[in-house]
């Protein structure tokens, strides 16, 4: 199938384009409100059948209705009869093709929120010839209709699950185009390139000679900016799965404490009991603008006949350090710094790590030991800001370590798109060494036409139906 800028597919495996669909677009449950949304060729006539708009404003005691007259963006008063009765007053906003979400005809009822209320409205719709829309195909009818490209198709699915701030400003440049406009401009420069390269081929006579230099000198400084967008990637995969935060110690210590307190509720069982905690239990929240996944272990100590779980809760931690980005090292400043907290230090060896002494108000006098960043008391709340501004400062280095630059111009790239670019990275790389390599010209052009392809499958120009069902299967419905 032949879409507006050049897409090919064979769609009809993954959703049918021609019929109405309908969907309630708002979330399920009691509210305010809540809206519809019909769109397809028939949503204007169908909606006539059952929506009678009031004569005049205010008049809505004892309505007199009348055929409704729709204008685009011209909302209209009125109510919905089922069985030639009033069943509901709402709200009716009419859409135009091409100035729509979804580029068609499109009707949004804004109804009283009730999920009742709301799914009888829906099911008129349905009896009244509309299908019932499936996840995500009120934006894939954008997509393929050409209004949105798939970088923008992915975002709008991006900002509705962001649960920080930082996601929804990193998300939102790409919901008007930003990465759409920036590959646009990388398949420009390609596409020229291809056209230099497979013109020595065609019309050698014709073309001045190649300039290997300047190619070449293209290609790295494309390459480049490839490398610039994917270091990107990174503070997405921390954007959307948190900084992950172990806190590991020996047992009893008040590793579990220390979580409750800096998440603010009661999340983990504390007892006096050593061995309280056998699994990893994890929770996310915000440090800093940053998301954060905490993650309370099991203690950790050396010793013979330790029972099965204790055994299985030690590895589970020591797998939990290994997959976090920083370590709280936690101590009982009463006991000091033991074997088991030594073997623990070294273990986390490489990663970002804070020790903390816990207990602080046992002390009769300051613990004295130089690789102690902060003493707190997890039980009485003492120090726990000191803490939270030492993991901000790990946080950040951790991040800036991975390229995370603190500018409101960088791009958010998700993981497909990473891969994908990483992927035109290497295509490139290649054509170069060919250049280098005096390698016939075909060759090169060969690469550089892998890449293009790989760029068109980041704005959905070019792909395969089933990367195009996955992406959207994973919206929801009524999106
Ligand atoms: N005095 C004092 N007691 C604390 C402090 N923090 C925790 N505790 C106590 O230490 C005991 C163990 O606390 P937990 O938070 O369960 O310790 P844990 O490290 O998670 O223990 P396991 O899960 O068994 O390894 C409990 O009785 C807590 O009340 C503190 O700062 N001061
Ligand atoms: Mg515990």
């Amino acid at each position: 199938m032949a879409c507006p800028y050049g897409m090919i597919y064979n769609l009809s495996a993954v959703f049918n384009l021609s019929d109405t669909i309908a969907a309630i677009i708002t979330p399920p449950g009691n509210g305010g409100i809540a809206a519809i949304r019909i769109s397809g060729p028939d949503s204007w006539s169908l909606a006539k059948k059952f929506f009678y708009h009031t004569k005049k404003e205010g008049e809505v005691t004892k309505p007199r209705l009348q055929e409704p007259c729709f204008q685009h963006m011209q909302a209209l008063h009125g109510y919905i009869k089922k069985e030639n009765k009033i069943i509901d007053e709402i709200i009716l906003l009419p859409y135009k093709a091409l100035k729509s979400f979804t580029s068609e005809d499109v009707i949004e009822i804004f109804c009283h929120g009730g999920s009742h209320i709301s799914s009888m409205i829906l099911d008129i719709c349905l009896e009244n010839g509309a299908r019932k829309a499936k996840n995500g195909e009120f934006t894939f009818r954008a997509f393929v209709n050409g209004r949105i490209d798939l970088t923008e198709a992915e975002a709008i699915n991006e900002i509705i699950n962001a649960d920080n701030n930082r996601m929804v400003y990193e998300t939102s440049g790409n919901l008007t185009g930003a990465l759409k406009e920036k590959v646009s401009s990388f398949r420009e420069k390609i596409l020229n390139l291809i056209t230099s390269v497979e013109s020595t081929v065609e019309f050698p006579m014709d073309v001045p000679d190649f300039d290997k230099n300047k190619f070449i000198k293209e290609l790295k400084e494309i390459n480049l900016s490839f490398c610039e967008l994917i270091k990107n990637s990174k503070e997405g995969q921390f954007l959307r799965e948190g900084i992950k935060i172990s806190i590991v110690g020996a047992p009893n210590v008040g590793k579990s404490s220390l979580l409750n307190i800096l998440l603010g509720n009661k999340r983990a069982i504390v007892s006096q009991e050593p061995g309280t905690t056998r699994d990893t239990i994890e929770e996310k929240t915000m440090i800093d603008e940053w998301p954060v996944v905490f993650v309370d272990t099991a203690g950790v100590r050396e010793a013979k006949n330790l029972s099965e779980p204790e055994q299985i809760g030690i590895e589970r931690t020591k797998n939990a350090l290994l997959k976090s980005d920083i370590v709280l090292l936690l101590f009982d400043l009463s006991v000091g710094i033991n074997d088991d907290t030594n073997r623990l230090f070294d273990l986390v060896n490489g990663k970002p790590k804070v020790l903390v002494g816990n207990k602080i108000d046992l002390l009769e006098k300051p613990f004295q030991d130089i690789k102690c960043n902060v003493q707190i008391s997890a039980k009485y709340a003492t120090n726990i800001d000191k803490l939270k501004k030492i993991i901000i400062e790990r946080i950040n280095s951790f991040t800036s370590n991975h390229g995370v630059q603190n500018s409101s111009s960088v791009l958010y790239i998700n993981q497909r798109q990473k891969e994908l670019l990483l992927q035109c990275n290497s295509s490139i790389s290649k054509a170069i060494d060919k250049v280098q390599n005096n390698e016939p010209e075909d060759l090169i052009s060969d690469d550089l036409k892998e890449a293009l392809s790989r760029l068109d499958e980041v704005t959905g120009r070019k792909i395969n139906d089933e990367i195009i069902t996955n992406i959207f299967a994973k919206f929801c419905i009524g999106k």
